[in-house]
Protein backbone atom coordinates (compact mmCIF):
# COMPACT_ATOMS: atom_id res chain seq x y z
CA UNK A 1 0.00 0.00 0.00
CA UNK A 2 3.05 2.21 0.81
CA UNK A 3 4.29 1.90 -2.55
CA UNK A 4 0.98 3.02 -3.83
CA UNK A 5 0.48 6.21 -2.10
CA UNK A 6 4.44 7.63 -2.83
CA UNK A 7 3.81 7.26 -6.59
CA UNK A 8 2.91 9.93 -8.68
CA UNK A 9 -0.35 10.52 -10.53
CA UNK A 10 1.24 9.07 -13.71
CA UNK A 11 2.69 5.86 -12.48
CA UNK A 12 -0.57 5.75 -10.11
CA UNK A 13 -2.23 5.14 -13.52
CA UNK A 14 0.32 3.03 -14.69
CA UNK A 15 -0.42 0.22 -11.95
CA UNK A 16 -3.79 0.73 -12.37
CA UNK A 17 -3.27 -0.25 -15.88
CA UNK A 18 -1.08 -2.84 -14.68
CA UNK A 19 -3.50 -4.33 -12.17
CA UNK A 20 -6.52 -3.53 -14.86
CA UNK A 21 -4.74 -6.11 -17.54
CA UNK A 22 -3.95 -8.76 -14.80
CA UNK A 23 -7.84 -8.90 -13.43
CA UNK A 24 -9.00 -9.21 -16.83
CA UNK A 25 -6.63 -11.87 -18.15
CA UNK A 26 -7.39 -15.32 -18.16
CA UNK A 27 -7.01 -16.72 -15.07
CA UNK A 28 -7.18 -20.35 -15.63
CA UNK A 29 -5.30 -22.74 -13.06
CA UNK A 30 -2.37 -23.90 -15.11
CA UNK A 31 -1.23 -26.26 -12.51
CA UNK A 32 -3.89 -28.50 -13.11
CA UNK A 33 -3.26 -31.73 -15.84
CA UNK A 34 -7.36 -31.82 -15.55
CA UNK A 35 -9.85 -30.15 -18.19
CA UNK A 36 -13.71 -31.14 -16.90
CA UNK A 37 -12.13 -33.82 -14.15
CA UNK A 38 -10.21 -36.24 -16.81
CA UNK A 39 -6.92 -35.97 -17.23
CA UNK A 40 -6.01 -34.10 -20.48
CA UNK A 41 -3.35 -37.21 -21.38
CA UNK A 42 -7.30 -39.14 -21.82
CA UNK A 43 -8.65 -36.74 -24.16
CA UNK A 44 -5.76 -36.75 -26.52
CA UNK A 45 -5.46 -40.92 -26.12
CA UNK A 46 -9.17 -41.04 -27.64
CA UNK A 47 -8.36 -38.46 -30.68
CA UNK A 48 -5.22 -41.00 -30.96
CA UNK A 49 -7.29 -43.88 -30.97
CA UNK A 50 -10.53 -42.63 -33.17
CA UNK A 51 -8.01 -41.67 -35.76
CA UNK A 52 -6.41 -45.03 -35.44
CA UNK A 53 -9.75 -46.83 -36.34
CA UNK A 54 -9.96 -43.79 -39.34
CA UNK A 55 -7.24 -43.83 -41.58
CA UNK A 56 -8.79 -43.38 -44.55
CA UNK A 57 -10.12 -39.78 -44.19
CA UNK A 58 -9.80 -36.57 -42.03
CA UNK A 59 -12.05 -36.60 -38.57
CA UNK A 60 -14.17 -32.73 -37.84
CA UNK A 61 -16.13 -32.05 -35.19
CA UNK A 62 -18.53 -28.90 -34.95
CA UNK A 63 -18.91 -27.70 -31.29
CA UNK A 64 -22.09 -26.30 -29.71
CA UNK A 65 -22.64 -22.57 -29.63
CA UNK A 66 -24.62 -20.44 -27.42
CA UNK A 67 -26.87 -19.18 -29.80
CA UNK A 68 -28.23 -22.53 -30.85
CA UNK A 69 -30.54 -22.98 -27.45
CA UNK A 70 -32.28 -19.45 -27.57
CA UNK A 71 -32.54 -17.90 -24.17
CA UNK A 72 -33.83 -20.47 -22.29
CA UNK A 73 -30.41 -22.97 -22.85
CA UNK A 74 -27.71 -22.48 -20.69
CA UNK A 75 -24.52 -23.63 -23.01
CA UNK A 76 -23.25 -26.74 -23.05
CA UNK A 77 -20.31 -28.50 -24.98
CA UNK A 78 -21.67 -31.15 -27.17
CA UNK A 79 -20.89 -34.74 -25.89
CA UNK A 80 -19.03 -36.14 -28.79
CA UNK A 81 -16.98 -33.04 -28.96
CA UNK A 82 -16.66 -32.90 -24.89
CA UNK A 83 -15.42 -36.48 -25.21
CA UNK A 84 -12.50 -35.82 -27.60
CA UNK A 85 -11.35 -32.71 -26.12
CA UNK A 86 -12.86 -31.25 -22.60
CA UNK A 87 -12.94 -27.97 -24.22
CA UNK A 88 -16.31 -25.64 -23.46
CA UNK A 89 -15.28 -22.93 -25.79
CA UNK A 90 -18.25 -22.26 -28.01
CA UNK A 91 -18.44 -22.15 -31.36
CA UNK A 92 -15.02 -24.28 -31.65
CA UNK A 93 -14.33 -26.56 -34.82
CA UNK A 94 -12.13 -30.00 -33.95
CA UNK A 95 -10.13 -31.07 -36.94
CA UNK A 96 -8.10 -34.34 -36.99
CA UNK A 97 -5.82 -35.64 -39.55
CA UNK A 98 -4.43 -39.49 -39.40
CA UNK A 99 -0.79 -39.65 -40.29
CA UNK A 100 0.02 -40.76 -43.36
CA UNK A 101 -3.21 -39.48 -44.72
CA UNK A 102 -0.41 -37.08 -46.84
CA UNK A 103 2.12 -38.50 -48.15
CA UNK A 104 4.57 -38.93 -44.84
CA UNK A 105 2.67 -36.61 -43.16
CA UNK A 106 2.49 -37.59 -38.99
CA UNK A 107 -0.89 -36.88 -37.06
CA UNK A 108 -1.92 -33.55 -36.95
CA UNK A 109 -4.71 -32.46 -34.47
CA UNK A 110 -6.39 -28.14 -34.57
CA UNK A 111 -9.04 -26.94 -32.44
CA UNK A 112 -10.38 -23.63 -34.21
CA UNK A 113 -11.75 -21.24 -31.32
CA UNK A 114 -12.80 -18.25 -31.71
CA UNK A 115 -10.35 -14.99 -31.03
CA UNK A 116 -10.55 -13.20 -28.06
CA UNK A 117 -13.27 -10.65 -27.86
CA UNK A 118 -13.00 -7.87 -24.91
CA UNK A 119 -16.33 -6.56 -25.43
CA UNK A 120 -18.32 -9.84 -25.33
CA UNK A 121 -16.10 -11.44 -22.76
CA UNK A 122 -17.87 -8.49 -20.56
CA UNK A 123 -20.89 -9.99 -21.43
CA UNK A 124 -19.94 -13.72 -21.05
CA UNK A 125 -16.59 -14.18 -19.31
CA UNK A 126 -13.08 -14.21 -19.79
CA UNK A 127 -12.13 -17.20 -23.03
CA UNK A 128 -9.01 -18.37 -23.69
CA UNK A 129 -7.74 -17.39 -27.22
CA UNK A 130 -6.00 -19.40 -30.12
CA UNK A 131 -2.63 -19.66 -29.29
CA UNK A 132 0.32 -21.43 -26.95
CA UNK A 133 -1.41 -20.77 -23.90
CA UNK A 134 -4.77 -22.43 -24.81
CA UNK A 135 -2.30 -25.32 -26.37
CA UNK A 136 -1.16 -26.04 -23.34
CA UNK A 137 -3.70 -25.50 -21.17
CA UNK A 138 -6.03 -28.33 -23.29
CA UNK A 139 -3.46 -30.41 -24.55
CA UNK A 140 -3.85 -30.30 -28.06
CA UNK A 141 -1.03 -29.40 -30.66
CA UNK A 142 -2.75 -26.66 -32.77
CA UNK A 143 -4.94 -24.39 -30.95
CA UNK A 144 -6.03 -21.38 -34.27
CA UNK A 145 -8.73 -19.23 -34.89
CA UNK A 146 -12.12 -20.26 -35.71
CA UNK A 147 -12.49 -17.43 -38.45
CA UNK A 148 -9.53 -19.67 -40.32
CA UNK A 149 -11.33 -22.79 -40.17
CA UNK A 150 -12.72 -23.19 -43.34
CA UNK A 151 -10.19 -21.87 -45.57
CA UNK A 152 -7.70 -24.32 -43.93
CA UNK A 153 -10.62 -26.82 -44.40
CA UNK A 154 -10.54 -25.82 -48.19
CA UNK A 155 -7.00 -26.37 -48.24
CA UNK A 156 -7.45 -30.42 -47.21
CA UNK A 157 -10.58 -30.83 -49.31
CA UNK A 158 -8.78 -29.74 -52.26
CA UNK A 159 -5.54 -31.87 -51.48
CA UNK A 160 -4.63 -34.54 -53.82
CA UNK A 161 -5.50 -37.37 -51.16
CA UNK A 162 -8.96 -35.86 -51.82
CA UNK A 163 -9.22 -36.02 -55.41
CA UNK A 164 -7.67 -39.58 -55.86
CA UNK A 165 -9.71 -41.35 -58.28
CA UNK A 166 -9.93 -44.11 -57.05
CA UNK A 167 -10.18 -44.22 -53.15
CA UNK A 168 -10.69 -40.57 -52.18
CA UNK A 169 -9.72 -39.55 -48.76
CA UNK A 170 -13.35 -39.10 -46.49
CA UNK A 171 -14.36 -35.99 -44.71
CA UNK A 172 -15.87 -38.11 -41.45
CA UNK A 173 -18.31 -35.83 -39.51
CA UNK A 174 -21.19 -36.44 -36.97
CA UNK A 175 -24.29 -36.69 -39.70
CA UNK A 176 -27.31 -35.93 -38.03
CA UNK A 177 -29.51 -37.96 -38.16
CA UNK A 178 -33.77 -37.52 -38.51
CA UNK A 179 -35.38 -34.31 -37.40
CA UNK A 180 -32.82 -33.41 -34.72
CA UNK A 181 -33.52 -30.29 -33.92
CA UNK A 182 -29.85 -29.82 -31.71
CA UNK A 183 -28.05 -30.53 -34.45
CA UNK A 184 -28.40 -26.81 -36.46
CA UNK A 185 -24.26 -26.27 -36.80
CA UNK A 186 -23.83 -29.99 -37.74
CA UNK A 187 -25.91 -29.48 -40.94
CA UNK A 188 -24.74 -25.87 -42.09
CA UNK A 189 -21.16 -27.16 -41.71
CA UNK A 190 -22.36 -30.28 -44.13
CA UNK A 191 -24.18 -27.63 -46.06
CA UNK A 192 -21.21 -25.21 -46.24
CA UNK A 193 -19.07 -28.46 -47.01
CA UNK A 194 -20.97 -29.74 -50.18
CA UNK A 195 -20.93 -26.51 -51.52
CA UNK A 196 -17.12 -25.89 -51.11
CA UNK A 197 -16.39 -28.99 -52.04
CA UNK A 198 -18.64 -31.00 -54.29
CA UNK A 199 -16.54 -34.27 -54.79
CA UNK A 200 -15.88 -34.64 -51.11
CA UNK A 201 -17.40 -37.87 -49.44
CA UNK A 202 -18.84 -37.39 -45.90
CA UNK A 203 -18.63 -40.32 -43.70
CA UNK A 204 -20.54 -40.59 -40.22
CA UNK A 205 -18.17 -40.35 -37.00
CA UNK A 206 -20.93 -40.84 -34.74
CA UNK A 207 -20.54 -44.81 -34.37
CA UNK A 208 -16.94 -44.98 -34.03
CA UNK A 209 -17.23 -42.76 -31.36
CA UNK A 210 -20.02 -43.78 -29.50
CA UNK A 211 -18.46 -47.70 -29.41
CA UNK A 212 -15.68 -45.18 -27.60
CA UNK A 213 -17.88 -44.15 -25.14
CA UNK A 214 -19.42 -47.10 -24.41
CA UNK A 215 -16.64 -48.16 -21.82
CA UNK A 216 -15.78 -45.79 -19.27
CA UNK A 217 -12.81 -44.91 -18.15
CA UNK A 218 -11.62 -44.72 -14.48
CA UNK A 219 -12.13 -41.37 -14.42
CA UNK A 220 -15.46 -41.00 -16.39
CA UNK A 221 -16.98 -43.86 -13.68
CA UNK A 222 -15.43 -41.73 -10.88
CA UNK A 223 -18.04 -39.08 -12.42
CA UNK A 224 -20.63 -41.38 -12.93
CA UNK A 225 -20.30 -42.44 -9.14
CA UNK A 226 -20.34 -38.70 -8.13
CA UNK A 227 -23.67 -37.57 -10.25
CA UNK A 228 -25.31 -40.85 -8.65
CA UNK A 229 -24.08 -40.05 -5.33
CA UNK A 230 -25.61 -36.88 -5.45
CA UNK A 231 -28.72 -38.33 -7.08
CA UNK A 232 -29.03 -40.22 -3.95
CA UNK A 233 -29.15 -36.67 -2.32
CA UNK A 234 -32.04 -35.93 -4.14
CA UNK A 235 -33.88 -39.22 -3.73
CA UNK A 236 -33.68 -38.83 -0.02
CA UNK A 237 -34.83 -35.40 -0.54
CA UNK A 238 -37.52 -36.11 -2.33
CA UNK A 239 -38.85 -38.52 0.39
CA UNK A 240 -38.38 -35.83 3.18
CA UNK A 241 -41.05 -34.05 1.08
CA UNK A 242 -43.85 -36.82 0.05
CA UNK A 243 -46.74 -36.21 1.94
CA UNK A 244 -50.52 -36.35 0.61
CA UNK A 245 -51.22 -32.78 0.15
CA UNK A 246 -47.60 -31.79 -1.26
CA UNK A 247 -47.32 -30.89 -5.40
CA UNK A 248 -45.30 -33.00 -7.26
CA UNK A 249 -43.34 -29.48 -8.15
CA UNK A 250 -42.95 -29.27 -4.45
CA UNK A 251 -40.81 -32.62 -4.37
CA UNK A 252 -39.14 -31.90 -8.00
CA UNK A 253 -37.99 -28.19 -6.55
CA UNK A 254 -36.76 -30.34 -2.98
CA UNK A 255 -35.05 -32.69 -5.00
CA UNK A 256 -33.50 -30.37 -7.65
CA UNK A 257 -32.24 -28.06 -4.93
CA UNK A 258 -30.35 -30.90 -3.59
CA UNK A 259 -28.74 -31.67 -7.06
CA UNK A 260 -27.17 -28.40 -7.12
CA UNK A 261 -26.80 -27.95 -3.95
CA UNK A 262 -24.22 -30.89 -4.40
CA UNK A 263 -22.81 -29.48 -7.24
CA UNK A 264 -24.52 -30.70 -10.15
CA UNK A 265 -24.65 -28.66 -12.90
CA UNK A 266 -27.80 -29.59 -14.32
CA UNK A 267 -30.06 -32.72 -14.08
CA UNK A 268 -29.64 -35.17 -16.93
CA UNK A 269 -33.10 -35.00 -18.31
CA UNK A 270 -36.40 -33.17 -17.01
CA UNK A 271 -37.15 -34.56 -13.31
CA UNK A 272 -40.05 -37.18 -13.57
CA UNK A 273 -42.21 -36.50 -10.46
CA UNK A 274 -45.39 -39.08 -11.06
CA UNK A 275 -47.81 -39.75 -8.69
CA UNK A 276 -51.04 -41.71 -9.01
CA UNK A 277 -52.52 -42.28 -12.43
CA UNK A 278 -48.84 -40.52 -13.34
CA UNK A 279 -46.82 -43.02 -12.06
CA UNK A 280 -47.65 -45.36 -14.68
CA UNK A 281 -46.69 -42.48 -17.83
CA UNK A 282 -43.34 -43.61 -18.26
CA UNK A 283 -42.14 -39.76 -19.41
CA UNK A 284 -44.25 -38.03 -17.34
CA UNK A 285 -42.86 -34.32 -16.25
CA UNK A 286 -45.21 -31.60 -15.88
CA UNK A 287 -45.02 -32.70 -11.83
CA UNK A 288 -48.30 -30.37 -11.19
CA UNK A 289 -50.37 -32.87 -9.72
CA UNK A 290 -51.32 -32.78 -6.39
CA UNK A 291 -50.47 -35.60 -4.42
CA UNK A 292 -53.31 -38.08 -2.69
CA UNK A 293 -53.27 -40.71 0.44
CA UNK A 294 -53.48 -43.57 -1.83
CA UNK A 295 -51.03 -42.66 -4.93
CA UNK A 296 -47.63 -44.46 -5.54
CA UNK A 297 -45.11 -41.74 -6.77
CA UNK A 298 -42.58 -42.40 -8.93
CA UNK A 299 -39.13 -40.55 -8.89
CA UNK A 300 -37.04 -40.98 -12.12
CA UNK A 301 -34.16 -38.32 -12.24
CA UNK A 302 -30.59 -38.30 -12.65
CA UNK A 303 -27.93 -35.01 -11.85
CA UNK A 304 -25.65 -34.39 -14.35
CA UNK A 305 -22.15 -34.22 -13.05
CA UNK A 306 -19.25 -32.70 -15.75
CA UNK A 307 -21.36 -34.05 -18.18
CA UNK A 308 -22.15 -37.55 -16.84
CA UNK A 309 -25.51 -38.25 -15.25
CA UNK A 310 -26.70 -40.52 -13.30
CA UNK A 311 -30.46 -42.14 -13.47
CA UNK A 312 -32.06 -43.89 -10.55
CA UNK A 313 -35.63 -44.33 -10.11
CA UNK A 314 -37.20 -45.15 -6.42
CA UNK A 315 -41.43 -45.48 -6.14
CA UNK A 316 -42.60 -43.73 -2.86
CA UNK A 317 -46.01 -44.40 -0.91
CA UNK A 318 -47.61 -40.78 -0.32
CA UNK A 319 -48.34 -41.47 3.21
CA UNK A 320 -45.06 -43.46 4.26
CA UNK A 321 -46.61 -46.59 4.30
CA UNK A 322 -47.57 -48.79 0.91
CA UNK A 323 -50.52 -50.26 0.69
CA UNK A 324 -51.36 -54.36 0.95
CA UNK A 325 -51.19 -54.26 -2.79
CA UNK A 326 -49.51 -51.89 -3.54
CA UNK A 327 -46.42 -53.64 -1.61
CA UNK A 328 -47.18 -56.33 -3.23
CA UNK A 329 -46.52 -55.36 -6.88
CA UNK A 330 -43.66 -53.07 -5.60
CA UNK A 331 -42.23 -56.32 -4.43
CA UNK A 332 -42.26 -58.20 -7.35
CA UNK A 333 -40.63 -55.42 -9.12
CA UNK A 334 -38.03 -55.21 -6.79
CA UNK A 335 -37.72 -59.58 -7.06
CA UNK A 336 -37.34 -58.91 -10.81
CA UNK A 337 -34.35 -56.60 -10.46
CA UNK A 338 -32.67 -58.85 -8.64
CA UNK A 339 -33.36 -61.82 -10.68
CA UNK A 340 -31.78 -59.71 -13.58
CA UNK A 341 -28.62 -58.50 -11.29
CA UNK A 342 -28.20 -62.26 -10.55
CA UNK A 343 -28.71 -63.29 -13.74
CA UNK A 344 -25.62 -61.44 -15.07
CA UNK A 345 -22.67 -63.96 -16.86
CA UNK A 346 -19.85 -62.34 -18.98
CA UNK A 347 -20.86 -61.90 -22.57
CA UNK A 348 -24.81 -61.53 -21.41
CA UNK A 349 -26.63 -58.73 -23.44
CA UNK A 350 -29.94 -56.34 -21.38
CA UNK A 351 -32.10 -58.36 -23.63
CA UNK A 352 -30.96 -61.51 -21.92
CA UNK A 353 -31.47 -60.23 -18.53
CA UNK A 354 -34.16 -58.27 -19.35
CA UNK A 355 -36.07 -62.27 -20.22
CA UNK A 356 -35.09 -62.87 -16.62
CA UNK A 357 -36.87 -60.11 -15.21
CA UNK A 358 -40.20 -60.64 -17.18
CA UNK A 359 -40.03 -64.05 -16.02
CA UNK A 360 -40.08 -63.41 -13.20
CA UNK A 361 -43.52 -60.95 -13.64
CA UNK A 362 -45.18 -64.22 -15.31
CA UNK A 363 -44.54 -66.54 -12.41
CA UNK A 364 -45.65 -64.39 -9.81
CA UNK A 365 -49.16 -65.21 -8.07
CA UNK A 366 -50.19 -61.56 -8.72
CA UNK A 367 -53.16 -60.96 -11.41
CA UNK A 368 -54.65 -57.34 -12.18
CA UNK A 369 -58.40 -57.18 -11.90
CA UNK A 370 -58.97 -59.08 -15.19
CA UNK A 371 -57.02 -62.08 -13.94
CA UNK A 372 -53.67 -61.54 -16.34
CA UNK A 373 -50.01 -62.12 -14.66
CA UNK A 374 -48.24 -58.57 -14.62
CA UNK A 375 -45.86 -59.21 -16.88
CA UNK A 376 -48.08 -57.47 -19.33
CA UNK A 377 -47.65 -53.55 -17.56
CA UNK A 378 -43.98 -53.83 -18.01
CA UNK A 379 -44.05 -51.71 -21.33
CA UNK A 380 -40.56 -50.71 -21.95
CA UNK A 381 -37.07 -52.03 -22.13
CA UNK A 382 -35.30 -53.94 -18.94
CA UNK A 383 -32.37 -51.00 -19.32
CA UNK A 384 -29.87 -48.82 -21.46
CA UNK A 385 -26.48 -47.60 -21.16
CA UNK A 386 -25.70 -44.97 -19.11
CA UNK A 387 -22.80 -41.79 -19.58
CA UNK A 388 -23.21 -38.35 -21.01
CA UNK A 389 -26.03 -38.82 -22.32
CA UNK A 390 -28.52 -40.20 -20.07
CA UNK A 391 -29.66 -43.01 -22.98
CA UNK A 392 -26.49 -43.30 -23.75
CA UNK A 393 -25.00 -44.38 -27.02
CA UNK A 394 -23.30 -47.96 -28.46
CA UNK A 395 -24.80 -50.74 -30.17
CA UNK A 396 -26.43 -52.96 -27.91
CA UNK A 397 -25.17 -56.25 -27.46
CA UNK A 398 -23.10 -57.88 -24.72
CA UNK A 399 -22.70 -56.15 -21.64
CA UNK A 400 -18.88 -55.35 -22.14
CA UNK A 401 -16.58 -54.53 -19.24
CA UNK A 402 -16.49 -51.08 -18.26
CA UNK A 403 -19.93 -49.98 -19.57
CA UNK A 404 -22.31 -48.23 -17.75
CA UNK A 405 -26.03 -49.31 -17.81
CA UNK A 406 -29.43 -49.60 -15.94
CA UNK A 407 -31.71 -52.05 -14.65
CA UNK A 408 -34.93 -50.76 -14.47
CA UNK A 409 -37.88 -53.10 -14.44
CA UNK A 410 -41.63 -51.74 -13.54
CA UNK A 411 -45.36 -52.27 -13.87
CA UNK A 412 -47.72 -49.69 -14.67
CA UNK A 413 -51.38 -50.66 -13.93
CA UNK A 414 -53.62 -47.51 -15.20
CA UNK A 415 -56.93 -48.91 -14.13
CA UNK A 416 -55.42 -48.73 -10.97
CA UNK A 417 -53.82 -45.92 -11.11
CA UNK A 418 -50.97 -47.89 -9.62
CA UNK A 419 -46.90 -47.22 -11.49
CA UNK A 420 -43.95 -48.75 -9.82
CA UNK A 421 -40.61 -48.75 -11.14
CA UNK A 422 -37.17 -49.28 -9.69
CA UNK A 423 -33.93 -48.69 -11.85
CA UNK A 424 -30.56 -48.59 -10.27
CA UNK A 425 -26.59 -48.19 -12.20
CA UNK A 426 -24.40 -50.59 -13.03
CA UNK A 427 -20.84 -51.05 -14.05
CA UNK A 428 -19.74 -54.15 -15.63
CA UNK A 429 -16.47 -54.90 -14.47
CA UNK A 430 -13.80 -58.18 -14.65
CA UNK A 431 -15.02 -60.17 -11.40
CA UNK A 432 -18.91 -58.98 -12.20
CA UNK A 433 -21.64 -56.21 -11.64
CA UNK A 434 -20.92 -53.64 -9.42
CA UNK A 435 -24.09 -51.72 -8.22
CA UNK A 436 -23.21 -48.07 -8.44
CA UNK A 437 -26.39 -46.79 -6.44
CA UNK A 438 -26.30 -50.07 -3.80
CA UNK A 439 -26.49 -47.12 -1.16
CA UNK A 440 -29.62 -45.63 -2.65
CA UNK A 441 -32.25 -47.98 -0.09
CA UNK A 442 -34.62 -49.39 -2.33
CA UNK A 443 -36.44 -52.14 -0.25
CA UNK A 444 -39.89 -51.79 0.90
CA UNK A 445 -38.86 -51.99 4.63
CA UNK A 446 -35.92 -49.64 4.22
CA UNK A 447 -37.98 -47.45 1.72
CA UNK A 448 -40.93 -46.91 4.71
CA UNK A 449 -38.25 -46.48 7.49
CA UNK A 450 -36.40 -43.73 5.31
CA UNK A 451 -40.12 -41.75 5.25
CA UNK A 452 -41.13 -42.37 8.62
CA UNK A 453 -37.12 -41.13 9.69
CA UNK A 454 -37.18 -38.11 7.69
CA UNK A 455 -41.09 -36.81 8.91
CA UNK A 456 -40.11 -37.16 12.49
CA UNK A 457 -37.31 -35.07 11.76
CA UNK A 458 -37.70 -31.28 11.72
CA UNK A 459 -37.45 -29.57 9.09
CA UNK A 460 -34.20 -27.57 10.21
CA UNK A 461 -31.96 -30.40 10.47
CA UNK A 462 -32.78 -31.04 7.20
CA UNK A 463 -30.95 -28.71 5.55
CA UNK A 464 -27.59 -29.99 5.53
CA UNK A 465 -27.58 -33.06 4.41
MN1 LIG B 1 -33.42 -45.00 -17.28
Amino acid sequence: MKAIRSTSRRSRFALLAFVTFVLAAPTFPAQSDRLAGQPRADYRARRLRLVEQIKDGIVVLVGAREEDLGEVGRFRQKNDFMYLTGVETPAAFLLLVPSGLAKEKPYRETLFIPPRNPGKERWTGVQLGPGAEAEQRFGIGEVASADTFYDRLRAILSSLPFKSESAPAKLYTVVAQGTNALMVREKEFIERVKQMAPHAQIADVSPSIAEMRKVKSKDEIALLQKAIDITGEGQREAAAVIRPGAFEYEVQAALEYAFMRNGAERTGFPSIVGSGFYSTILHYNENRKKIEANDTIVIDIGAEYSYYTADITRTYPATGKFTERQRAVYQLVLDAQRAAERAYKPGVSIGQLQQVARDVMRRSPLRDREGNTLDRYFIHGLGHWLGMDVHDVGIYGPLVVGSVFTIEPGIYIPDEKLGVRIEDDYLVTETGLVKMSSKIPSEVDDIERLMAGSKSAPASSRGNR
